[in-house]
């Protein structure tokens, strides 16, 4: 089959995530084909750098032999079992065990899932099970961030705090409310107030939402340490600091989305690590099996699982994936590698300053208000040169530059007009200089693009 067989028979039968398909119908699939280290290949034979890891999930970049040999090995032996009535199998133990070595020592316990949505799932029941274990049935209400992203199960939904999927397929799952996000560039900024100021004042909504619903109400708080989908947004320094103080004064459970930033991408196991958090649950996913087979899991923090284990009877949730043993024999092994490897310590020490130099000079490029990194995640915020703003959003120019990125072999994303990098985390200093540069070029395309809009409409309005 040849690229048009492909998009013919995808148009007529595949509805795709997150996607407009009457649009992707009039225009077309890229086929990706193949991938190998950092780079993924289309059908017309395009090797293009992957700036995303697929969806922020292929740590080890792509064509790793161990991890197919891994599923092999293990489809021979037992392909699948489940967990439930009281059986288990090596791969599921194995994996246990790792987790909870890699975990802050406070977390001992893993529930697993196949998803990260379903681990937001498990999340949502877990917290308001505790609590009524401890016979607090009004500690309910869970608090999360608006533009946060939790998944696209009904519960991830309403714990994510994406304005147009709350707008789709409705009503959401109550007692959920949602406090402002610390995107500075976009929500301090334009105010003018300075970050870390602004990241105080994102934690003190935390704590006015606390008063308004009352403690005694409140079962959790859930957040991604940077936000991944919303735009890679990196908090001010004040913030983590700020919400653990006004966490520590409530007794509210912490819960720390760790689907995007765990397994390395901030430079360390966890995001938790690097901001110093001790979160009571971490869903996690993606990075744990490098994205080579779907896993998902819920680590469960000592206060909450010894609740669960010894005052709860059957738990009466999970899923037939839970724990898969193809699944968690390629996670275990995936995370063997990034041990024996020293990829997390890379990430910290080498990459990311790396990145961060590189990555810090196309500030200078005149549609760039913000360039901001940490780890081996990063975002550009595209303005106006003219005003120094944000575009009008009906120009789409985030999308713009995000297929001019493509043209010029470079899968970088746009939400908005913010665009975001998550590469592998075994890219090279090479491989980063190449992604920096095409990143350039890109943004030098989209600028010729809209003085090109812009002289057209000038003379349109002249004639
Ligand atoms: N939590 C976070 C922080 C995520 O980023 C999920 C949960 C849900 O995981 P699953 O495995 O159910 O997809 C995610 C997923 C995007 C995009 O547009 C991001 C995700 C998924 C789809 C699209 O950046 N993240």
């Amino acid at each position: 089959m040849q690229t048009p067989d492909y998009q013919r028979l995808d148009r007529a039968h595949h509805l795709h995530p997150f996607t407009d398909f009457k649009a992707l119908g009039e225009e077309g699939s890229r086929i990706i084909e193949r991938g190998e280290g950092v780079y993924i290949i289309d059908s017309e034979g395009n090797r293009i750098l992957d700036g995303m890891a697929g969806l922020w999930c292929v740590n080890l970049g792509y064509g790793r032999e161990e991890l197919v040999e891994a599923a092999t090995a293990q489809m021979r032996e037992l392909p699948y079992y489940n967990n439930f009535f009281k059986t288990t199998h090596p791969p599921a133990v194995r994996l246990a065990e790792t987790l909870c070595r890699l975990a802050p020592p406070h977390i001992n316990r893993v529930f697993f899932t196949g998803s990260g949505s379903e681990a937001n799932d498990t999340v949502l029941r877990m917290v308001r099970r505790y609590w009524a274990l401890k016979g607090q049935n009004d500690k309910q209400w869970v608090i999360g961030r608006e533009n946060a992203y939790h998944g696209s199960t009904v519960a991830g939904v309403s714990l994510g705090g994406m304005a147009p999927m709350h707008q789709q397929g409705g009503p959401l799952v109550p007692k959920i409310a949602h406090v402002r996000q610390p995107y500075w560039f976009q929500e301090g900024r334009p105010a003018g107030h300075d970050p870390d100021a602004f990241g105080r004042e994102c934690a003190a909504a935390l704590e006015a939402k606390i008063q308004e619903l009352g403690e005694d109400r409140v079962a959790a708080f859930i957040a991604e340490p940077v936000q991944g989908a919303g735009g890679a947004i990196i908090p001010p320094a004040s913030y983590w600091p700020a919400v653990k103080a006004v966490l520590a004064k409530y007794d509210i459970l912490l819960v720390v989305d760790e689907v995007i930033c765990g397994f390395g991408r901030l430079g360390e196991w966890f995001g938790s690590v690097h901001y110093g958090l001790a979160p009571d649950l971490m869903p996690i996913a993606k990075g744990l099996s490098s994205g080579y087979l779907p896993i998902g899991g819920v680590l469960v923090g000592d206060r909450v699982a010894d609740t669960l284990i010894e005052e709860g009877g059957e738990f009466f949730h999970g899923f037939t994936y839970s724990g898969h043993p193809t699944c968690a024999a390629v996670a275990q092994r995936n995370l063997e590698l990034m041990e024996a490897e020293g990829v997390v310590a890379r990430v910290r020490d080498d990459l990311g300053p790396y990145l961060a130099r590189r990555w810090q000079a196309l500030e200078s490029h005149p549609l760039v208000g913000e360039a901001r990194c940490l780890g081996l995640i990063g975002a550009l915020e595209l303005i106006d040169p003219a005003t120094g703003e944000r575009f009008d959003e009906s120009l789409a120019v985030g999308n713009l530059c995000r297929d001019l990125c493509f043209a010029s072999g470079l899968v970088m994303r746009s939400v908005g007009d913010t665009m975001i990098i998550s590469p592998p985390l075994v890219i090279t200093h090479a491989e980063i200089d190449e992604l920096v540069d095409k990143a350039r070029r890109a943004l030098d395309a989209t600028l010729e693009r809209l003085a090109a809009i812009t002289s057209d409409t000038h003379e349109e309005s002249l004639t």
